[in-house]
């Protein structure tokens, strides 16, 4: 093709690869987002945004009040000190403040102002059902995966006494007291009924996969959920590997539910932080790689925290056809590490990953994560779509359209219902 040609066709791509990106709903494979049924714990509002954990930890760069003065304070105050430190004081430039003002920009309130009292008045506005279905428009949002603990004080009670499901909310089965705090959880699960005894006997063994086909059967998840530290290793005596292979691989493998490993997190490096105050480390895959290879016909998803990782968690999926890779988790949701990891797995791994999760806190966050993630998708699915124009194999909107779908949850859809028998 000659030069103008393959600029005429880059430009036709790239309207087609935009369109797409802004049209096609996404399902959110992973947030802390709760269906509207369980009450208080779906947090919204300006004052649950203003005072989000990624939030508190960068309004500490500046504030000189005392960790226990600044968590006694009621959450209104709180936000406003944030607001003070990262809006007024400071430009919002980060990606967790720009993220509030995109959000609020989105939703029509005038940003110039920077009043915040403006803006509290006009969320007092909204009922929580009316805001659900508006923040999911806004974002194309089509479906939330929520985080659901049967170990969450506030969470049980609701899927104990039941309540009728919002379709647009699936659940996620997360287990990390189970894996990760055994001796406790074992105490725990006696007081619930549940003959174990703190040594992982056979006995024991079932008692713990009568809890968790328990609580699948009540959440009907997509799946069972764990994050770990970076130290974590498999096969391995200690009790986290022993219950993975013993309860956690057969329960995943009976219920056809894959069994997603989220490595990484060092928890609590700053506990004066409070749930701002989780690190990070580099974690050795082997283990990730063991169990790919030892279960090849049970399926892992898999996000991992080191930026360092990344490389090589692409290889892995590509070594096994049982793992599925999504998101940029946490420290990794910002621009330029979403670009390079889109860019690498695009180039690594083709459509078969899902580029993003939202883990959005706060209803509204959804806005944001999505119209900054779509960005960066968008501009780097232009690149990969024109260059593949440029030597003559120039993708048709539908095409465009059928990969997108994909990147935005159908990958996703169709690694679920994979058979790998
Ligand atoms: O473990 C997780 O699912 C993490 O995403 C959270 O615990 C973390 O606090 C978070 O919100 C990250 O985005
Ligand atoms: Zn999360």
């Amino acid at each position: 093709m000659n030069p103008l040609a393959t600029e005429l066709v880059r430009d036709q791509v790239a309207a087609a690869v935009e369109e797409a990106v802004a049209r096609t709903p996404v399902s959110d494979i992973h947030t802390h987002l709760y269906d509207p049924a369980f009450g208080k714990l779906l947090l919204w509002g300006i004052d649950e945004m203003l005072t989000y954990h990624y939030l508190v930890a960068e309004a500490f760069r500046y504030l000189e009040v005392p960790f226990e003065k600044f968590w006694a304070l009621p959450k209104a105050r709180q936000a406003d000190l944030i607001w003070e430190q990262l809006f007024l004081k400071n430009s919002p430039v980060s990606e967790s403040c720009r993220g509030v003002i995109t959000t609020l920009n989105a939703l029509g309130l005038d940003v110039r102002k920077r009043d915040l009292n403006a803006v509290r008045a006009w969320f007092s506005e909204w009922e929580v059902a009316d805001y659900t279905t508006h923040c999911m428009e806004l974002a194309n949002v089509r479906t939330i995966c929520m985080t659901n603990s049967p170990f969450d004080d506030d969470e049980r009670p609701v899927w104990d006494h039941g309540f009728a499901r919002d379709p647009r909310f699936t659940a996620g089965l997360r287990i990390d007291p189970l894996l990760l705090s055994w001796q406790s959880t074992a105490a725990q699960l006696s007081r619930w009924g549940y003959d174990v005894s703190g040594d992982l006997t056979a006995h024991t063994i079932s008692e713990v996969r009568r809890f968790l086909r328990t609580w699948t059967e009540r959440m009907q998840p997509r799946f069972v959920m764990v994050s770990l530290s970076p130290d974590f290793e498999f096969p391995g005596q200690h009790e986290c590997a022993q219950l993975i292979e013993k309860a956690v691989v057969p329960h995943c493998r009976e219920f056809g539910l894959p069994f997603a490993v989220m490595p990484g997190v060092v928890r609590q490096v700053n506990p004066e932080l409070r749930l701002a105050g989780d690190g990070l480390g580099r974690t050795d895959l082997g283990a990730l790689q063991n169990l790919c290879a030892q279960f090849p016909d049970t399926k892992f998803i898999a996000t991992v925290l080191a930026r360092e990782n990344q490389h090589e968690l692409c290889v892995l999926a590509r070594k096994f056809r049982n793992l599925h890779i999504f998101g940029c988790w946490w420290f990794l949701n910002n621009p330029s590490l979403i670009d390079e990891m889109t860019r690498m797995r695009l180039e690594l791994l083709g459509l078969s990953f899902t580029p993003q999760h939202s883990d959005a806190r706060v209803l509204d966050q959804l806005i944001y994560k999505w119209t900054h993630s779509r960005q960066v998708i968008s501009r780097v699915l232009v690149e990969k779509y024109g260059d593949l124009a440029a030597t003559g194999w120039v993708p048709s909107r539908e095409e465009i359209q059928r990969d997108v779908k994909k990147l935005f949850g159908g990958a996703f859809d169709e690694f679920c219902a994979l058979s790998l028998k």
